[in-house]
């Protein structure tokens, strides 16, 4: 099964070196935008992140895509034929570094360290006692993600509210006690801008967000009003709506948000290469890959 590498804007070469090392048999094509018909006429797999516009059509041979990333919104296009199976890496140990992260972000709020950081820059030493922290978090989204950030938050002091499709209670309900809300939801047509003008307000005055997920989830204007209007307390976002920023993206310099770009954990190379030769070879032997997705879900 030929395999087009869509990696971009990740090189492609780190994850082929990886793949070879393990099935030095398996052809493997880069993908660039001037490639001959002829040379994509017959792949049949794609290890990739997103779809450039009109390239599935230039594949008419294609069984599976493989993205190199826990999400497979931006692989999940509309022309994709239904027959082609779409599966995703699951990784227990970049699930624990982006809840590492997460709680990093809701202890730098909780405990007020931006406070600190600013008296440090007028050097100033006055001391505003606090107690453990005991703030309640919502977590959107409980698969293996969602999952391991409530592990650790509550591992940490934190008391922790998951929220899922099958749990039962509203997102306003679940927001309403989530002085900080952390978003790890699987970003599908019910999920983009769920975090919305409405959804803010439900959040107590002073919340905090936290978005490792998709930065579609979040309306950003309606973000900042929401920290202008004062009604939330601040943001960490470590996705945004546009990839990589542009300089004069607004969320840059509004007061209150800290930007990271897209680096709460990666997998890497080694653990992807080892999981799409294990979906290559079943796919070889007419079974599906490891970790298929629902497309009917998105996840
Ligand atoms: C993702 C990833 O899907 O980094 O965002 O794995």
């Amino acid at each position: 099964m030929k395999t087009l590498m869509l990696t971009h804007p990740m090189p492609a070469a780190p994850f082929a070196e990886a793949i070879r090392a393990i099935e030095p048999a398996l052809p493997l094509v880069e993908y660039h935008p001037r490639m001959d018909p002829a040379a994509l006429s017959d792949v049949q797999a794609v290890l990739g992140w997103r779809f450039p516009d009109g390239l599935v059509a230039r594949l008419p041979q294609l069984r599976w895509v493989c993205s190199v990333g826990a999400g497979v919104d931006k692989l999940l296009v509309p022309e994709l034929p239904p027959q082609v199976s779409v599966s995703r890496i699951v990784d227990a140990e970049q699930a624990v570094g982006i809840a590492q992260f997460v709680v990093l972000m809701a202890l730098r709020h909780a405990r007020g360290l931006a406070h600190y950081e600013e008296l440090q820059r007028r050097r100033e030493w006055s001391r505003r006692p606090t107690g453990a922290v005991r703030q309640r978090v919502t977590v959107l989204g409980m698969g293996a993600v969602g999952s391991a950030i409530a592990r650790l938050l509550r591992a940490v002091g934190f008391e922790v509210t998951g929220y899922s499709r099958r749990s039962g209670a509203t997102l306003q309900a679940v927001l309403v006690s989530g002085d900080i809300v952390v978003c790890a939801l699987p970003l599908t047509p019910q999920t983009s801008g769920i975090l919305d003008a409405d959804a803010l307000a439900s959040m107590p005055r002073g919340g905090y967000l936290i978005n490792i997920a998709r930065g579609a989830h979040v309306v950003e204007a309606d973000l900042i009003a929401a920290l202008r209007s004062g009604h939330l307390g601040g943001a960490a976002l470590d996705v945004q709506a546009h990839e990589p920023m542009a300089p004069a993206d607004p969320l840059w310099t509004q007061p209150g948000i800290t930007i990271t770009p897209h680096i709460a954990a990666q997998s890497s190379p080694q653990t992807i290469a080892e999981q799409f030769v294990a979906g290559w070879r079943q796919m070889q032997r007419g079974e599906f890959p490891l970790n298929r997705v629902d497309r009917s879900l998105g996840y």
